[in-house]
């Protein structure tokens, strides 16, 4: 049956991650009618469905929550430095039951369509279950990992036995004991549940196109007083990271690695490892913005890879050639030394691609093998897939993937031309996945809601971005993207991932507090670069 909810509400929601929660909350503090359409049946975004053996966040639990309010930051306490999937879910659904936010979430409700009625002034949702929801804004807390990525492979439906995408795991787990395994991809995802599945599984084979750089979390339980310390004095840390360029409190030194002995390196290199994270690549100024002392930390890294790896052809094909900080690094927890158990193999894709899965397990163009289960780890079509997905139609009526078509701008990662009264909570062109996304999705929410409601209070209905600041946006967004090393690798930053999308470095490389400035700026100026009426 089609039902139409009718009620108009001030702001539609796309999404309850960490960012379409606090939107509905905020909004409500602000007197802002709001409801939340969810693709999922619970709270949690990426957390919800990244449900892998392994999955954790790779910045650190104390920084990795909300700081909006003061209360929550005391009372929530993490069992580990960088605590798994579970406990943050656990997490997003405590949010949501604390702030008494789930009565306006409207579970298992896909959108397909989002269209804009220029006369009326109001966004229209459809979900695919052909129920509507009409409101004055739409905001997009879509995330910038959610729409996971297929290989195209042939022949999944021969295989005889389940193919599990590492971003849409069963709810239920899955029991690897007994079984050959293949996982095919080596990102975050792959290096993170490898080593779990090894444990269990009788045998795994590694289907490796490319290697990725991970350096060692150094997890464990977090210590009490640490954490007592912490919370003694939150807003430090707050302060301090906001003041970073990737929001991650830590020690980033502007020092250069080619102005310091190989000794003096090696054990600054080796002092980070074993603090663990991605503040290594804090070690020197310039390893991000210099070849020659990237190939420093490069070295580095190799270097620990063959110490650790057993079989030295193995150690090698881990070792990647690219720039180190190019693709966003990846935080382990016993990767490399996974490769020395008997029960583990690792398949270089460049010398035997994959051909087709057949009945029992993958063809390559050298051999086949069997297996029984298949793991999927090739990650996402990142930041403008999950939007890209969706029919969303503004003033024109132009599909935004058609404006999209050679690739996305936006006036801050918050707006496009075209689509007035649409917001998007971390889009491309802003710091987003550059940083730790939990005050990056703050900030956003705040710029949003409070944007909202100062409208509401001028009586104005419209806002849209000027063609002429989301180009030059773009074009600032291009510009210092283009400064040092971090473009020159192909990765899912600039869609390399995923054939025939444009490429385009999507995420704002200026840093977080040069964007929250300007952010703050638009404001100042009444809302710079915007039309308002
Ligand atoms: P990533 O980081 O995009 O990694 C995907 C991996 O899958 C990577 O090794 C890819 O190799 C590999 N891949 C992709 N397509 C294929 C095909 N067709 N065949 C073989 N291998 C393939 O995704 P993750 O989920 O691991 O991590 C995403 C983010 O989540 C991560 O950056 C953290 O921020 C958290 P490639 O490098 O493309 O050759």
């Amino acid at each position: 049956m089609v039902k139409n909810t009718a009620t108009q509400y001030d702001v539609a929601i796309v999404g309850a991650g960490f960012a379409g929660l606090y939107l509905l909350h905020r909004c409500r503090q602000l007197g802002l009618r709001a409801r939340v359409w969810e693709k999922g049946a619970g709270v949690g975004g990426v957390w919800y469905w990244n449900r892998y053996p392994g999955a954790r966040c790779d910045v650190e639990s104390m920084q990795y929550c909300y700081q909006f309010d003061a209360e929550l930051q005391q009372e929530w306490n993490w069992s580990e430095r960088y605590s798994a999937q579970p406990e943050i879910l656990r997490y997003a659904q405590h949010v949501a039951q604390r702030f008494n936010l789930l009565d306006g979430i409207d579970f298992e409700h896909t959108v397909k369509h989002a269209r804009f009625d220029s006369e009326q002034s109001i966004w229209t949702l459809t979900g695919e279950n052909g129920e509507s929801l009409t409101a004055r804004y739409c905001v997009m807390a879509t995330g910038c990992l959610s729409k996971p990525n297929w290989p195209a492979i042939e022949g999944y439906d021969d295989f005889s036995g389940p193919v599990y995408h590492t971003a849409l795991w069963p709810h239920e787990g899955v029991d690897f004991k007994g079984k050959r395994v293949a996982v095919i991809g080596t990102g975050s995802s792959g290096i993170q549940s490898i080593p779990h599945i090894a444990v269990d599984a009788e045998a795994l084979t590694i289907f490796q196109r490319t290697p990725n750089y991970s350096v060692p979390a150094q997890n464990g339980p977090l210590d009490p007083t640490q954490a007592a310390t912490i919370k003694a004095n939150y807003q430090a840390l707050r302060d301090s990271a906001s003041q970073k360029h990737n929001a991650i409190d830590g020690i980033y030194s502007t020092e250069s690695a080619l102005r310091v002995s190989s000794e003096e390196r090696s054990a600054e290199y080796e002092k980070r490892w074993n603090h663990g994270g991605l503040t290594f690549l804090g070690a020197y100024g310039d390893i991000l913005r210099d070849k020659k002392a990237n190939d420093t930390a490069v070295e580095f890294v190799h270097e620990k890879i063959n110490s650790i790896v057993n079989d030295k052809m193995v150690a090698k094909l881990l070792m990647p050639t690219n720039i180190i900080g190019g693709k966003r690094m990846c935080v382990d927890t016993d990767y490399y030394a996974t490769f020395n158990r008997d029960n583990v193999t690792l398949i270089d894709l460049n010398s035997q691609p994959i051909v087709r899965l057949y009945s029992h397990g993958l063809e390559t163009a050298i051999t086949e093998y069997l297996v029984d289960i298949i793991v999927i780890a090739t990650g996402f079509d990142a930041m403008t897939g999950a939007l890209n997905q969706m029919d969303i139609r503004g003033r024109s009526g132009i599909a935004l993937n058609e404006k999209w078509q050679h690739g996305p701008s936006s006036y801050l990662g918050l707006a496009m031309h075209d689509y007035p009264n649409l917001f998007t909570v971390t889009g491309p062109g802003s710091p987003s996945v550059l940083t730790n996304m939990l005050p990056s999705i703050e900030h956003h929410v705040e710029w949003i809601t409070n944007c909202i409601a100062n409208m509401k209070a001028n009586e104005h209905t419209i806002i849209e971005a000027e063609a002429s600041a989301e180009q030059a946006w773009w074009e600032h967004v291009q510009e210092v993207a283009s400064v040092g090393l971090k473009q020159t690798t192909n990765s899912w930053y600039t869609g390399a991932n995923i054939k025939g999308k444009p490429n385009v470095f999507m995420p704002y490389n200026g840093g977080f507090p040069q964007y929250c400035k300007k952010c703050e700026d638009v404001v100042k100026k009444d809302y710079e670069g915007f039309v308002k009426t």
